[in-house]
């Protein structure tokens, strides 16, 4: 009776913990659904088996052994709605069904997705493994540590989240035929470094400053006094944890060596020196060039070299091969361009280090069968910032990616298990966004296509000229706008602004840039400057450097292309796997627990595209359920299944309650499962059973009474 009561309590108090459950899908009653259980501590509700997460701010009691206990091996409505229940569903499916699935988390910054992974993963690290065995430990303890190496490389102090993880992460963990983890293998996306200055807020360059031990600072030339580096200032001041040890530490343990971690701290080293170099205004030439030697040192490489490849640049023009010097705004762009260019690398190569170290081993798939996965997914969701440049575009353009992907496999999961069990296909009517997938990753007419041709004309290539080209030729498509086009709209306030109209909503974005990091171009003359290092970790690092000026011939991939082509794989990679979604919002922009700012939270709710995933979830069955569990739950309200029924089978049995409770317009009877149509049977269903439940109980208490 106690946890009958509970729940009474629980399903008046809570609001709906299935959005599907609402009576009227319209933004406000979605909007009041979730406030009312964000303020009541329910973070998590369900959209059928997507989970919506509300960042809650606080430490939460919902995470520890006994939770994880109550989530083991429990199907998605026996508990509340939870990231466990995801987790286990995702785990269950991989080892019953011998399925891959996927974790898809998105939401903005901030919004709690890393967090969210992290409880996945150790979800599925507290529930395998139940033989201890020491080599699957060791796997576990390898992926979970692996973890905070990329965090503390990946990650930085933003102004809307102290612990921003600056790049999108895909990551697979492998089982063997016993469900326990062997391996794994991470991917990243677009690692976020519009500017040197941001990138030493990483926290593991921070550490350097003041973290390090003596010694280590010394061999590295970096001073002990902050104040030395005062022009780090992002976010105000340098903040410092005490991160550095363990993350040297945990580097170790997943099998760095030695070499390794300190090359790793040479390059950050150089990043804050290349910050610190100043070029001259009106001259090429550096101001404090006592950093060269200590570039060089750090760079194992000549001061020579670091000083040429500073300030000149190899051309060739026919035949003949000269050095030309740099303008002191070249100079400067190209050492930027370096210092951003060597952490992309030195994250990059982090990454394959970890993959090498993690990645399966020894596995015989013709004796053990095969192994099977589940995909993380934590990646940057929709952004509209004041002002959007590429990185949003990009960001952007992967959430219609997943969006797309979305609807067809939400649409596809649901075709086919209509087909399995026997039931007609109805039409679903929802917005497909493929249109405006095509509108940007296109071939020769998508604008990633255009941007790339607007960077291979000779001569002057400027922001302008790539927006005339969009103007000309996206003139007649009905998600593109621009000023020019449209002199009117308000929102488009400059010259420079295009717009698009998103699934979730328009986004103004501005061309300023959009040329510069598309190209993305580091001068060759460095690429040669760090494989000629001699030390070979760093050499490693910088394949292309071995090509001869005159080698140099075919452009590298622009960052756009590298990006598109990085999407349509990991999409491609995503539909091959049963996906499992976790939507998180934000709830307010100063990190309250107590705050709900409805505004912020509409703004979300709209472009995760929530309520059309109600939409297409009700459209067709919102509910669905196996006979057996159907009956265990309802029986009561029904004569001819309470306690027990006599029917020849589960099947008949249900179709009987429901006739006798008038539904039948309502529901369809598959071969394993009934399904509802609307959500408001559901609820009377739900009604009746607690208005049993409640008689049901009052009865037994009687009883108990009477037998005292
Ligand atoms: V970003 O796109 O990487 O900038 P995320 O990853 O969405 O962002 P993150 O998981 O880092 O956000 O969460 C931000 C902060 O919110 C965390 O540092 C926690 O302080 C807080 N948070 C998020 N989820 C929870 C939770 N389930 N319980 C308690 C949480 N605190
Ligand atoms: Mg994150």
């Amino acid at each position: 009776p106690g946890e009958v009561g509970r729940e009474l309590v629980a399903r008046l108090e809570f609001g709906k913990a299935d959005f599907v459950l609402l009576d009227d899908v319209s933004m406000d009653e979605f909007m009041e659904n979730l406030r009312i259980r964000f303020e009541k501590g329910r973070i998590y509700t369900y959209i059928g088996e997507v989970v919506v997460s509300v960042n809650p701010y606080r430490a939460m009691n919902i995470y520890g052994r006994d939770t994880i206990e109550q989530y083991k091996g429990r199907e998605l409505y026996e508990r509340p709605p939870h990231l466990f229940a995801i987790a286990d569903a995702a785990y269950k499916a991989m080892k019953r069904r011998n399925k891959d699935t996927c974790i898809v988390i998105s939401g903005e910054s901030g919004a709690g997705k890393t967090e969210a992974s992290k409880y996945i993963m150790q979800y599925i690290a507290a529930i395998t493994n139940p033989h201890q065995r020491a080599e699957v430990e060791r796997v576990k303890n390898m992926l979970l540590k692996s973890n905070c190496v990329l965090e503390a490389f990946g990650n930085a102090k933003t102004n809307r989240n102290d612990n921003s993880s600056r790049f999108g992460k895909y990551m697979d963990i492998n089982f063997d035929f016993k469900g326990d983890p062997i391996g794994g293998h991470i991917s990243n996306y677009l690692l976020e470094k519009s500017c040197p200055l941001t990138l030493l807020s990483s926290f593991l360059s921070f550490q350097l400053v003041k973290g390090g031990p003596e010694s280590l600072l010394r061999s590295l030339h970096i001073q002990k006094d902050p104040a030395a580096y005062n022009y780090i200032k992002v976010g105000g001041q340098l903040k410092v944890t005490s991160t550095h040890p363990t993350v040297a530490d945990a580097m170790k343990v997943i099998g760095f060596t030695g070499e390794e971690v300190h090359t790793v701290y040479k390059i950050l080293a150089t990043i804050l020196h290349l910050v610190g170099l100043r070029i001259w205004f009106y001259v090429t030439l550096i101001e404090n060039g006592n950093l060269v030697p200590v570039l060089a040192e750090l760079l194992a490489t000549k001061q020579e070299s670091v000083e040429k490849a500073l300030l000149y640049r190899t051309v060739a023009t026919g035949r003949d091969v000269i050095d030309k010097q740099h303008t002191p705004q070249e100079a400067s762009y190209g050492r930027d361009a370096l210092a951003k260019a060597i952490y992309d690398r030195l994250f990059c190569w982090i990454v394959g280090c970890i993959n090498d170290i993690i990645e399966v081993k020894n596995y015989d798939a013709r004796i053990h069968g095969k192994n099977t996965v589940i995909g993380v997914l934590d990646i940057y969701g929709f952004e509209i910032f004041q002002n959007n440049s590429f990185e949003q575009f990009c960001i952007n353009y992967c959430n219609e990616k997943l969006q797309q992907l979305f609807i067809q496999l939400v649409l596809k999961q649901e075709q086919e298990e209509y087909q399995r069990e026997g039931i007609p296909w109805k039409h679903i009517d929802y917005f497909n966004n493929q249109i405006i997938v095509d509108l940007v990753e296109q071939q020769h007419k998508g604008i990633f296509s255009i941007l790339d041709e607007a960077c291979m004309n000779v001569g002057k290539v400027t922001d302008e000229l790539f927006l005339q080209a969009l103007n000309s030729k996206l003139a007649k498509h009905a998600h593109y706008t621009s000023r020019k086009l449209s002199p009117t709209e308000k929102c488009l306030e400059f010259d420079r602004d295009f717009r698009i109209r998103h699934y979730a909503g328009d986004v103004t974005y501005s061309v300023v840039g959009f040329i510069d990091k598309n190209k993305d171009t580091l001068f060759q003359d460095f690429k040669r400057l760090l494989y000629n290092s001699s030390n070979p970790v760093l050499k490693a690092m910088w394949p292309e450097g071995k090509l001869s000026i005159t080698e140099v011939t075919k452009r590298p991939l622009t960052a756009g292309t590298l990006f598109k082509t990085s999407m349509i794989s990991l999409v491609e990679n995503l539909a091959s796997k049963e996906p499992y979604y976790v939507r998180c919002i934000k709830p307010n922009d100063v990190k309250s627990p107590l705050l709900f700012e409805q505004e912020r939270c509409r703004h979300q709710v709209e472009y995760l595209g929530l309520l059309e995933n109600v939409r297409v979830r009700r459209a067709g069955f919102a509910y669905r359920q196996t006979y057996p569990r159907f009956l265990q739950r309802y029986k009561m309200i029904s004569q001819f299944t309470w306690p027990n029924h006599d029917l020849p089978s589960d099947r008949e049995a249900v179709k009987r309650l429901l006739q006798g409770c008038g539904f039948e317009h309502d529901v369809a009877y598959g071969k394993t499962k009934v399904f509802i149509r609307t959500p408001r049977t559901l609820f009377t269903l739900e009604e009746q059973r607690a208005e049993m439940v409640k008689r049901i109980v009052l009865f037994l208490q009687k009883v108990w009474r009477g037998a005292l």
